[in-house]
């Protein structure tokens, strides 16, 4: 049985508008492999060699053999307990939007209708050169598929050194502002600049609440921490605030 204690509870109780906060931690129990900690991928691979746009246009074959590797478990992969809890606060709040720096589609497959995808997406593509999408399944069978115009066709995922998407990095930054609740789930909370909409939401009142498996960057400034599996502590908040 999870405990809260009176003062969390009546903030959770209280708000309005709400953020869940995600990274790959939130995926974990899906069987998506995070990238830094315990059993992170960043263990064994070089994040250098991969996730940068030099690293794409030194060796474009390399870089794409890893996405559809990555491409693969997430497809075979469902939204877990988190993701599912996360969509169904929906209904228990006025407000909610989910800020996930995920790139894997999980919480719109779970149901989640506001979502800020502040690196990306996998299911999308597009070209180097004239920016034209290729938001489905390339043919790779002639090597590195190329757009019309002869540009290399790229995941829309946002790699080291790139800006993240405008929009999507200012409709989260105005939710922070605004909600009274802030949730942080699964993250190590060590990239920016998508980590600063974290403090954006403490400067701006909203009553932080992290929950992760160990502790991170962030436990310190947090208002609350749950130390626990995502996919089993947010299942037993939301019955708390059910009954
Ligand atoms: C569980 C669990 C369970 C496990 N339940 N919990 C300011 C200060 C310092 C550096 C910078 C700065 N500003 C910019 C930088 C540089 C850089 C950066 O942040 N570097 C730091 C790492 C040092 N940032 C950038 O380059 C960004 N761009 C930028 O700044 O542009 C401006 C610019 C332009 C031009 C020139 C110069 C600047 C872009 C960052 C893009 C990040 N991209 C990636 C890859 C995306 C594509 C892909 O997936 O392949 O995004 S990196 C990777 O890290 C991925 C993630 O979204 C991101 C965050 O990781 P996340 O989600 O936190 O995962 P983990 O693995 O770190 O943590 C998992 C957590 O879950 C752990 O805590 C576990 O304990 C926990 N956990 N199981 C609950 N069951
Ligand atoms: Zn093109």
């Amino acid at each position: 049985m999870l405990e809260i204690d009176k003062h969390t509870l009546g903030k959770i109780k209280s708000a309005k508008s709400v953020i869940f906060f995600t990274g790959a931690g939130v995926s974990a129990e899906s069987g998506i492999p995070t990238f830094r900690g315990k059993d992170g991928i960043w263990n064994k691979l070089n994040p250098e060699e991969l996730a940068n746009f030099n690293a794409f246009i030194k060796n474009p074959q390399l870089v794409w053999e890893w996405y559809n590797h990555r491409k693969k478990i997430i497809h075979e992969s469902k939204p877990n307990a988190a993701h599912y809890a996360i969509a169904e606060m929906e209904k228990l709040f006025d407000n909610v939007s989910v800020v996930t720096q995920n790139i894997d589609n999980l919480h719109k497959r779970a149901g989640s209708k506001n979502v800020f995808e502040l690196h990306g997406n996998i299911e999308r593509n597009y070209c180097i050169k004239c920016k034209t999408h290729y938001d489905f399944e390339l043919d790779f069978s002639l090597g590195v598929p190329k757009c019309k115009c002869g540009g290399l066709i790229r995941p829309d995922v946002v790699w080291f050194g790139e800006f993240l998407p405008k929009d999507q990095y200012a409709a989260s930054e105005k939710a922070a502002r605004h909600c009274n609740l802030f949730f942080v789930v699964g993250t190590s909370a060590v990239v920016y600049p998508a980590a600063y909409i974290i403090s954006t939401a403490k400067e701006y009142g909203a009553f932080l609440i992290e929950i992760n498996i160990e502790e991170t960057e962030i436990s310190s400034m947090v208002d609350k921490s749950f130390f626990g599996k995502a996919g089993e502590i947010l299942p037993a908040i939301m019955e708390i605030i059910r009954n």
